[in-house]
């Protein structure tokens, strides 16, 4: 049995739930629950709140956590991760009063900056050589330059809207940062053979999100074009149409490359294209 420690509620939870029934591994969760177990893998899963997480990772009292880097880095356990999972994206960014002259960093000499993450934002100003009056604040950073309590804030930022909304510039990212699994670094050899099944798991899961499957018709004249333009994993699958001189082709695409490459595609003589989403992907 592996114990696996969650956010129980807040911007991870409904993606690192996702990701595990994705896995193919089933359990029921009540929000009343603070933890439950897995009826079809030796799992058992905390709910807790991500700042504790690193922690309770780091001392065994859970084996993984899901939890993002910020705050794994902020307290202090980087080594703890083991696979990044592609969600929860942000930055840790430094902010001015939208009106503020900003030219580079070394224009915060001196001055005070309200945060939520001494750690990184201190080490961060000390690579850069700029000695600055931190304070640190758990909640609501983002009004402290408009009340006259900082000069400046370090924050999470995704949109960008709360800066705006506030008042306040983006000027300089800090930290870039995204939701990573992590697991003690004791772990006992049936735990860690989980861990590896966990993260065969996880990652067949996020090659399939990152790609689609195509299908296609296409005239025989055109099969090289279309050959080049869908490399697949190791080559498409080219079958024989009952109309002569067409193919049928199939292949895998990547997400951020689809339109681009449909585009290209028609522009070759490929018709009927068809388009579906990858459950899993196993390289
Ligand atoms: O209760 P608990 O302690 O468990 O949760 P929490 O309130 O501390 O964290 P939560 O749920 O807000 O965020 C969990 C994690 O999500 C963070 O540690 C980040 O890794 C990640 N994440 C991704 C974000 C954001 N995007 C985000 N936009 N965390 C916070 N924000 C906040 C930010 O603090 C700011 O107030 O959203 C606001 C900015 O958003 P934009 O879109 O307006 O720029
Ligand atoms: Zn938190």
């Amino acid at each position: 049995m592996i114990r696996l420690a969650i956010q129980k509620s807040g911007r991870l939870s409904e993606d690192s739930l996702n990701l595990i029934r994705e896995c193919g591994i089933s359990f029921v969760s009540s929000t009343y629950k603070l933890k439950t177990e897995a009826t079809n893998f030796p799992l058992e899963i905390l709910f807790l709140r991500d700042d504790d997480i690193p922690g309770y990772v780091q001392d065994g009292v859970a084996d993984l956590g899901i939890v993002g880097q910020n705050v794994l880095v902020e307290a202090g356990f980087p080594a703890l991760e083991v696979e990044t999972l592609g969600f929860s994206k942000c930055r840790l960014s430094l902010a001015v009063l939208r009106n503020e002259t900003y030219n580079s960093v070394a224009d915060l000499q001196g001055k005070n900056i309200a945060t939520s993450y001494p750690e990184i934002l201190g080490r961060y100003l000390a690579g850069e050589g700029v000695q600055a009056h931190l304070h640190t604040i758990s909640g609501s950073v983002e009004i402290a330059p408009s009340i006259g309590l900082a000069d400046a804030i370090c924050d999470i930022v995704s949109s960008g809207s709360t800066l705006l909304g506030n008042g306040l510039r983006e000027v300089q990212t800090v930290f870039r940062s995204e939701a990573v699994l992590i697991a003690n670094q004791q772990l006992s050899a049936e735990k860690q053979e989980l861990l590896a099944q966990l993260q065969f798991r996880m990652q067949a899961v996020r090659r399939a999100r990152r790609n689609k499957y195509i299908l296609l018709n296409a005239p025989v004249a055109s099969l090289d074009a279309v050959k080049a333009l869908l490399p697949g994993i190791k080559s498409p699958t080219v079958t024989p149409l009952a109309e002569e001189g067409w193919v049928s082709v199939q292949s895998v695409v990547n997400e951020d490359d689809f339109w681009h490459i449909t585009g290209q595609l028609k522009a070759v003589g490929a018709e009927g294209i068809l388009v579906l989403p990858i459950e899993k992907m196993i390289s």
